[in-house]
């Protein structure tokens, strides 16, 4: 059925200045309408063909339905929604990019009011004081390029249509993080619509409480000024690359480590090892990738320690040196651009912090390696990766600041290590084995660890379906304590859910 809020909707959506045409009026068909119709921002109910384009999961393993989509822009039209959600008991939740891997920005259960941050899109550089202000609802390509007119340039991950607003109230980790920090370290001063509606910014001097906690949890960040950094005049992004049996995997693997531990690595190196799918049973393959924001004559210098600790020289290897314009065009696989609708996927990911203090066994590393030799060789999945981000390391800015300073308290990080698996053609469904298998991986490590290991977790990883024992803590360290302490006095009545049952139910005791 098209609505007339359907049709306006659409309108205003294919029209290039929404912002100068006369407000939508909304359908009077029940209080919600009529609480969110007709206050000067879009806004699309079940059935419009505006809600079905506005509610889909980059995650296709979910689907999730709001009671209804608003695109306000302004801090004051999101503070006019929320308070309709409060007075109406609705759960509110906020959407700036739509890549949360658990689909957190449609909300956890249907029926919630989704505030779709798109139309956030103000950057705006000031170059006096190298200062950037940014909307939550840019995406990482937007950011990269609107900020390169300037010589600008921030921390944060590598693909062009994740969006602002979680990635850097969450965490935010690039090639760049050793070299500048996280996206969030960047950070200066948020703007934040709470619970009760009101818009109030947020720093470490005013609101503190409120700066130091993930933002998705106690309120919804719409604008967010950071520091940015010279981009670099040179950036080699490189590749090497090796197909190994699981004993020369485990040695590379502990050769990866021991040099990560020992080495005086340059804050400009930002590197991972990726384990993929072989093509023989018993094998991996493995890569080393990264990015090297120093003079390129220093690269090789800078990695021979490390490449010459592996059990073979590389089967191949590659190097793209260019501006750091290029070197981000480079991660985001080609192309900033966003203008054209991003694509889907239908995946299960997790993650592992490994802590400095307490490296990997060579027992664990075998272990972990043996998964994906065996179990992911022969796995239904059509594809998996595995990442371990170097975080730590000496020089490196993720390991600076204290543990309690920002929403990511994990500063003791050697390793934070992804998992993620996909379907075959990235289409529904997702077997159960595709998560047995990635489950044994994470089990491989803990039970190859010692029983107090203080490991932790990506939020920007989030994994909802809680194995492994993974639970609050494991994201948030003693942090939790904080955000529940902060969440009864900001935000009571829980307006905004806590994405995950099992947070929800360890926050409620
Ligand atoms: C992330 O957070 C990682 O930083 C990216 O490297 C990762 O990209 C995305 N998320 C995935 O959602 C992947 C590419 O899409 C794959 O093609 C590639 O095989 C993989 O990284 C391993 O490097």
């Amino acid at each position: 059925m098209v609505t007339l809020i359907g049709l306006l909707a659409i309108f205003l959506v294919f029209s290039s200045s929404s912002t100068q045409l006369p407000p939508v009026v909304a359908q009077s068909s029940g209080p919600l309408e009529d609480a969110l119709g007709g206050k000067g921002f879009d806004v699309a109910f079940p059935g419009d063909p505006l809600f079905v384009s506005s509610t889909e999961a980059f995650n296709r393993r979910y689907s999730v339905k709001p009671a209804a989509v608003a695109f306000p822009s302004t801090s004051q039209q999101v503070g006019q929604i929320v308070r309709a959600g409060y007075e109406f008991d609705y759960k509110v939740v906020a959407r700036s990019g739509g890549h949360s891997y658990a689909a957190h920005g449609l909300g956890t259960e249907d029926g919630a009011i989704l505030i779709d941050l798109s139309r956030f899109k103000h950057l705006k550089v000031d170059t006096d004081t190298n200062t950037a202000v940014i909307g939550a609802g840019n995406r990482l390509g937007e950011i990269v390029l609107g900020l390169s007119q300037h010589g600008r340039a921030l921390p944060h991950g590598t693909c062009a249509y994740v969006g602002w607003g979680g990635h850097a109230t969450l965490g935010g980790y690039g090639f760049t993080s050793r070299l500048w920090g996280l996206s969030l370290d960047a950070i200066e001063e948020v703007e934040v619509v709470l619970g009760n509606g009101t818009a109030v910014v947020a720093s470490q001097l005013q609101n503190r409480a409120l700066f130091a906690v993930p933002a998705p949890y106690l309120g919804i960040v719409t604008s967010i000024k950071v520091r940015t950094f010279a981009a670099p005049p040179s950036a080699t992004i490189f590749n090497f690359n090796w197909h190994l049996s699981i004993k020369d995997a485990t040695a590379a693997i502990a050769a990866y480590q021991r040099y990560v531990l020992t080495a005086n690595i340059p804050a400009h190196l930002g590197i991972q090892g990726v384990i993929t799918r072989a093509s023989i049973q018993g094998n991996i393959s493995f890569g080393l990738v990264g990015g090297w924001y120093g003079p390129s004559i220093e690269l090789n210098g800078t990695l021979k320690g490390l490449i010459d600790a592996m059990p073979y020289p590389p089967r191949a290897m590659n190097f793209d040196t260019g501006d750091y314009l290029h070197s981000a065009e480079n991660l985001a696989g080609g192309s900033l651009d966003t203008t054209t609708p991003g694509g889907r996927d239908t995946f299960y990911a997790k993650s592992l912090i490994t802590p400095s203090r307490s490296p990997l066994s060579t027992a664990a590393i075998r272990a972990f390696v043996t998964t994906f030799a065996t179990e992911g060789f022969a796995s239904e999945l059509g594809w998996w990766f595995i990442q371990l981000d170097l975080f730590g390391g000496r020089n490196s800015a993720i390991t600076k600041p204290s543990t309690s300073s920002t929403a990511f308290p994990h500063r003791d990080a050697l390793f934070g290590i992804q998992l993620y698996g996909s379907t075959r053609d990235n289409v529904p469904p997702y077997p159960d084995s595709g998560f047995t298998f990635l489950d044994n991986a994470v089990n491989s490590i803990l039970k190859n660890s010692p029983r107090e290991w203080d490991y932790g977790a990506y939020t920007n990883y989030i994994d909802d379906r809680q194995p492994n024992g993974a639970s609050c803590l494991s994201y948030y360290k003693e942090g939790f304590e904080t955000i529940k302490r902060i969440k009864r006095v900001y935000d009571p009545k829980s307006v905004f859910a806590f994405p995950t049952r099992w947070l929800s139910e360890e926050v409620a005791v």
